[in-house]
């Protein structure tokens, strides 16, 4: 089960850094502006505002706009209408007294957070040191930073092999896959013709110390439930937690019964 938490996890964090990648290229950044951090002189003094104007002559021109006292040297150069941050980077790179020269990229602020009532207490998603009180800020799945670009998608589904899955559950029921050939269906019959018979939200493959499959995966032991949870808890319904996709398609199927035991040909038969 862990490990399977563990994957999703991979998946988020794997959103979070094409985010990143995704921000600076859509965002973009000012035209005409520079970020550019001056040497300080031999003699331990910074340039004056005419010296750095005069290096910038030098090459492409440009005028230093603004001097920021936290980073000694560093200041926002706006350049002639005529030249391009590209080209001003090219020149500015390779000029002594120059450490640096970057564009003014522009950011934007984490803005999707679901109005679920205990997503506070979902530090693995994003952790402010919630819980327990003292926790390690950021220690987290950067599960906004995801969200920001993706909350998932209802065509993907995500199989939970576990102990059922409580597909009537308020937080969940919105998500549960459901298979419209056996809901519409006749009972007792295979409708899809899949081989199962009324497998609506999936399938109860469990046969451990003597009982029968059946085509009911609810779930009877509530691990299964807690893990479609962290998979697929609808997201952003003003109801309960979210789960790291807040639309998705939860299968529901069961190999493990409500003493949470089962055997492996069981789970294999989920597979
Ligand atoms: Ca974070
Ligand atoms: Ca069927
Ligand atoms: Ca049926
Ligand atoms: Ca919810």
């Amino acid at each position: 089960m862990s490990n399977r938490i563990t994957f999703l996890c991979f998946i988020i964090v794997s959103l979070a850094v094409v985010s990143t990648a995704r921000s600076s290229d859509s965002f973009g950044y000012v035209p005409g502006e520079l970020l550019v951090r001056f040497e300080t002189k031999p003699d331990g003094k910074q340039r004056t505002l005419t010296e750095k104007n005069s290096l910038l002559s030098s090459v492409t021109g440009g005028d230093v706009a603004y001097t920021h006292k936290i980073v000694p040297g560093l200041t926002l150069v706006k350049l002639p209408k005529n030249v391009t941050v590209k080209d001003a980077l090219l020149s500015f790179q390779n000029l002594d007294g120059i450490i640096y020269a970057e564009p003014n990229y522009r950011v934007k602020g984490l803005s999707n957070f679901p109005d679920d009532p205990l997503f506070d207490k979902l530090w693995g998603m994003h952790n402010t040191g919630q819980v327990p009180p003292g926790g390690t800020v950021n220690a987290d799945v950067n599960a906004p930073e995801g969200w920001d670009i993706h909350t998932g998608r209802k065509d993907i589904i995500v199989a939970v092999i576990d102990s059922g899955v409580d597909y009537m559950h308020p937080d969940l029921k919105d998500n549960i896959w459901v298979n419209e050939a056996e809901l519409n269906g006749e009972p007792d019959v295979d409708d899809d013709n899949n081989g199962y018979i009324d497998d609506i939200y999936g399938y109860d493959f469990c046969t451990f110390g003597g009982k029968e499959r059946d085509s009911d995966p609810m779930d009877d032991y509530a691990h299964g439930t807690a893990v479609a949870g962290i998979a697929g808890a609808v997201g952003n319904n003003s109801e309960g937690v979210t789960g790291v996709c807040w639309n998705t398609s939860i299968m529901a199927l069961k190999f493990l019964n409500s003493s949470n035991a089962g055997d492996v040909n069981d789970a294999i038969s989920c597979i």
